[in-house]
């Protein structure tokens, strides 16, 4: 999709450092780690973010999810507790606008808020 930068790492146009690749679905770890486990799952299908979903796009939305559940298993993270968090616009800090869940793990998070 045009410049976006998650479309460039799906087509292997940029790099990344991979921890999970389906069909949909592809997740690596952040460039800018806010935490120990600091991983984006990211449908392959380019939309900008949840809210610009569409009816037919539940379903990935739902395997993109169920992948954090996954890699939260495989990295070793499920019982010692994870956040799974999507910024939605401006006010959120969303910068990259192709939809992605951050799964943060590794250290006590600190609480959500302003
Ligand atoms: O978060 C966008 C996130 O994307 C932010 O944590 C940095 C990360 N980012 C940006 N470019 C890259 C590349 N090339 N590889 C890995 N991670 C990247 P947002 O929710 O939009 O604020």
């Amino acid at each position: 999709m045009g410049d976006c930068i998650f479309c460039k790492i799906i087509e292997g146009e940029l790099p990344s450092k991979k921890v999970y690749e389906d069909d949909h679905v592809l997740a690596f770890h952040d460039i800018q780690p806010a935490a120990p486990i600091h991983v984006l799952i990211i449908p392959k299908k380019h939309f900008a973010s949840l809210d610009a979903a569409g009816e037919e796009d539940w379903a990935i939305v739902g395997q993109t999810q169920r992948a954090a559940q996954n890699i939260a298993r495989e990295l070793g993270v499920a019982e010692s507790g994870y956040r799974v968090v999507t910024n939605c616009g401006s006010n959120a800090g969303q910068v990259v606008h192709h939809l992605h869940y951050h799964l943060l793990a590794g250290a006590k998070l600190a609480p959500l808020g302003v």
